[in-house]
């Protein structure tokens, strides 16, 4: 919001102007902003996070923040602070702080509804198989990204984010985003379908045993370069234990 705005506490939408009390015009065509999340299962993944990375970048939105990080406990918490109350709650915050999770926010205009259109559906299964759920996510809230959901949600989550999660705006963050397309969209590695329908068959069958999660650990390790062999276990794990939470409600 332009200086003078921001002081008179007035508010303008977006893309409107603002006649100061000085009868001076102040641009007040702030563009739209959007904190996104690619999340652990799009990020231990390099080739998947990559690609996501890559499709909302084609789509012509600036990159003006890029961390890679890991989630910490309060911070994923508070993000998720809304569904507290939810019976999936621990399990959300058990599984966005398993592994690094690549933090950004993204910059265009109407880039709000533009994210969540390209990623489709909160359920993979719901998702349509263009969107981006559809192609890389896993199974239900084993989603592949987060996006806000409003101009007033994206604020709240970027003022959390930069404050509480350390991600700062950088002249530099469109190329570190770029760099890490180039650097981990280079092959074709996609498990995707394979870990789905580990996933899938888990719960229908009810197998819960060891070897479906030493699976989970294989295929989540296959194109993990730069993570941590704990942090993918601990992906592997979260991904178990919902399939565990799925078969007990059966
Ligand atoms: P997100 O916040 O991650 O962008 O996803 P969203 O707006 O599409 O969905 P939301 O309702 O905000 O849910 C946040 C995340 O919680 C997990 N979830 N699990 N088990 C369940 O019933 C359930 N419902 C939601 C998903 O990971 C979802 O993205
Ligand atoms: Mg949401």
């Amino acid at each position: 919001m332009g200086q003078l705005a921001k002081q008179s506490g007035h508010k303008p939408k977006i893309g409107q102007s603002c006649v100061a009390t000085t009868r001076q015009v102040i641009d007040v065509n702030v563009m739209e902003r959007s904190l996104v999340i690619i999340k652990p299962d799009g990020t231990v993944r390099r080739n998947v996070g990559a690609r996501v990375l890559k499709a909302l970048m084609d789509r012509g939105y600036h990159v003006k923040a890029f961390k890679e990080m890991k989630v910490s406990e309060s911070l994923a918490r508070l993000h998720y602070d809304v569904h507290k109350e939810r019976p999936f709650f621990p399990w959300l915050v058990q599984f966005i702080s398993s592994a690094p999770v690549l933090a950004m926010i993204l910059e265009a205009d109407d880039v709000i509804q533009g994210v969540r259109d390209a990623l489709g559906a909160t359920f993979v299964q719901k998702a349509s198989p263009e969107s981006l759920r559809g192609k890389y996510g896993i199974w239900a809230g084993v989603n592949i990204a987060h996006a806000s959901d409003a101009p007033e949600t994206a604020a709240v989550e970027i003022a959390l984010w930069t404050q509480e999660g350390g991600l700062t705006e950088s002249e530099n963050a469109d190329n570190l985003a770029r760099t890490y397309i180039d650097k981990y969209a280079k092959t074709d590695v996609d498990f995707t379908a394979e870990i789905r329908n580990k996933v899938k068959a888990s719960i229908e069958t009810g197998d819960v045993s060891d070897h479906v999660l030493e699976s989970l650990e294989t295929l989540f390790g296959e194109d993990s370069e730069g993570v941590l062999e704990s942090e993918v276990r601990a992906l592997a794990q979260a991904v178990f234990d919902f399939i565990r939470e799925e078969v007990e409600k059966r």
